[in-house]
């Protein structure tokens, strides 16, 4: 009889183990499911980020590139970072020089001719051109040409900044051309990107 009870107590004992082991297993199983698929939304976000600044840097560069082929100052210019009076406002078609460009902004991305780019809607580019101190080109001045210009593409996707590529532009005061050798940096990761020398004027 003694005998008897001491068995169903064990078996009760390791009925109650068993369901222990089990909801704990559910646990964890649900704990590892949890964090694989936190993973997994993890690295899909980050994929579409690291997308979205490829396709940005690709964008600054187009527009970067395009810049860096016009002169450095207009020969009609006065000291003024904008387009001459006989030049367009509403395409860049007609742009001859560096700062022609200063303000320019536009969504979705377009051609010089005016054109959109095919399927960019919600993205934008935004340029502005600044002289800096030739000592110091961390530094922005305002009023004369300091023979320096600092050239920065931003683009945004929806509102939000994606990277800012940055370069500098030397000329003379005078309106000769001075060969140059632009280095780009993109801002969101410091790296350097080599214009094509053969691209450039
Ligand atoms: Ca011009
Ligand atoms: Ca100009």
């Amino acid at each position: 009889m003694m005998k008897r009870e001491f068995n169903q107590r064990s078996t009760m004992s390791r009925s109650g183990f068993t369901l222990i082991e089990s909801v704990m297993s559910i646990i964890i199983v649900s704990v590892m499911f949890v964090a694989a698929m936190s993973m997994t939304a993890s690295s899909r976000v980050n994929q579409k980020l690291t997308a979205d600044h490829n396709q940005g840097l690709l964008l600054a560069d187009m527009l970067m590139t395009e810049i860096l082929q016009e002169i450095y100052i207009d020969p009609q210019a006065t000291n003024t970072l904008a387009t001459e009076l006989d030049e367009l406002t509403t395409t860049r078609a007609t742009w001859n020089d560096v700062d022609d460009y200063n303000g320019w902004s536009a969504s979705p991305p377009q051609n010089k001719d005016g054109t959109d780019l095919p399927g960019l809607a919600g993205w934008e580019r935004i340029v502005t051109i600044s002289y800096v101190n030739p000592n110091n080109l961390t530094i922005k001045t305002s009023g004369a040409n300091t023979g320096v210009k600092l050239i920065e593409v931003t683009i945004k996707k929806n509102g939000r900044k994606i990277t800012t590529l940055s370069t500098i532009r030397t000329g003379p005061k005078d309106h000769v051309v001075e060969d140059v050798n632009p280095i780009l940096i993109d801002d969101q990761t410091g790296r350097i990107v080599q214009v094509q020398q053969a691209l450039l004027n």
